[in-house]
């Protein structure tokens, strides 16, 4: 792994390209307001067919996403970053700190539904910890994804939900089932990353395989692994050391790389807003978007053939 210890150069062209995940267009622009005005609209207007091919009954795309990943990794820093581009104005709604021990985020939350991108749902969960018993309780991920677990829903060491719970919710439908999951990997600490927690996600990510949901990967933090992209955000798809993590966070988790999202997430100071943070974290939105919408069509198809499995 000595190559990720190398000096972090920058590139004169950026290491993604329309080849790999962008389009023409995203290759061609300014990382100005009006790309972000731009990515936020196809994710908010992004339509999929809830008809048949002969009658075509289009539908926007209301996207539920998952976010998992270890204790610090920032995934409410990234759901308070998504809900402060939509909201145009800095918001810290779910609870994010740096916090020695455990995790802050103890109950299951759901945000999102307003602003600019009205058509997410951001779900947030404890984070993965190395203890048994602690953090995120893998007893809960299918009860999760399959809509079971209502908002509020506070995690609980020694056991998973049950059916008598008070958050658990018997008759779920569409609008509750995640149909994409984000795993959130602080991209400083990857190289150090046990063999436990990689193992943990990657029993999750047996889980979303056998299910068909799709899943992608950010790397947050980019900006305390390369100075390039500290001192400018836009240097994210230049730096050499980024692009190295990406490959090596592909290996690591068995992901397209093309699926995994390195990001700077808005931090714990006031700050306003800065279109150059905002567009690797739309870019990684409008997948997700993307992806949810592709698992939904194929749900609707699968549910129109076999109409007596509409709930779950
Ligand atoms: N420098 C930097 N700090 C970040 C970034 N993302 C998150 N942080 C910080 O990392 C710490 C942990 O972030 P959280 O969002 O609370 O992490 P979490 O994954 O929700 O953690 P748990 O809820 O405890 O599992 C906070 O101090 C954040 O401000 C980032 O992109 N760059
Ligand atoms: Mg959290």
């Amino acid at each position: 792994m000595s190559f990720l210890r190398r000096k972090d150069k920058k590139r004169k062209t950026p290491w993604r390209t329309a080849e790999s995940q962008w389009d023409e267009q995203d290759a061609k622009s300014q990382w100005d307001e009006q790309y972000s005005r731009r990515l936020c609209a196809e994710i908010r207007e992004f339509n999929i067919n809830i008809g048949t091919r002969d009658r075509r009954e289009m539908e926007r795309v209301m996207a539920n996403l998952l976010v998992l990943g270890p204790a610090k990794a920032g995934k409410s820093a990234f759901i308070n970053s998504v809900l402060s581009i939509s909201s145009g104005r800095r918001l810290r709604t779910a609870d994010s700190a740096d916090y020695e021990f455990g995790t802050v985020t103890t109950k299951y939350s759901i945000y999102g539904g307003d602003g600019e991108v009205d058509n997410i749902q951001l779900h947030d969960t404890p984070g993965l910890m190395e203890q048994e018993g602690q953090g995120f309780n893998s007893e809960n991920f299918i009860p999760l994804i399959d809509g079971h677990i209502e908002d509020g829903y506070e995690f609980q060491r020694e056991r998973g939900i049950n059916e008598s719970d008070p958050n658990y919710r018997p008759n779920s439908t569409r609008r509750d089932k995640i149909n994409c999951v984000v795993f959130v990997v602080d991209v400083s600490t990857l190289k150090t990353l046990t063999d436990n927690y990689t193992q943990q996600i990657r029993a999750l990510q047996n889980v979303l395989v056998d299910k068909g949901i799709p899943q992608v990967l950010l790397l947050t933090k980019c900006d305390k692994l390369s100075k390039h992209a500290r001192k400018n955000t836009a240097n994210i798809f230049r730096s050499k050391r980024i692009e190295k993590y990406v490959k090596y966070a592909g290996s690591k988790f068995g992901i397209q790389q093309s699926y995994i999202h390195p990001i700077v997430n808005y931090g714990e100071n006031p700050d306003g807003l800065d279109e150059k943070v905002n567009i690797p974290i739309l870019l990684a939105l409008r997948q997700m978007v993307y992806f949810a919408g592709d698992y939904l069509e194929n749900q609707v198809q699968v549910e129109r053939s076999t109409p007596e499995n509409t709930t779950g």
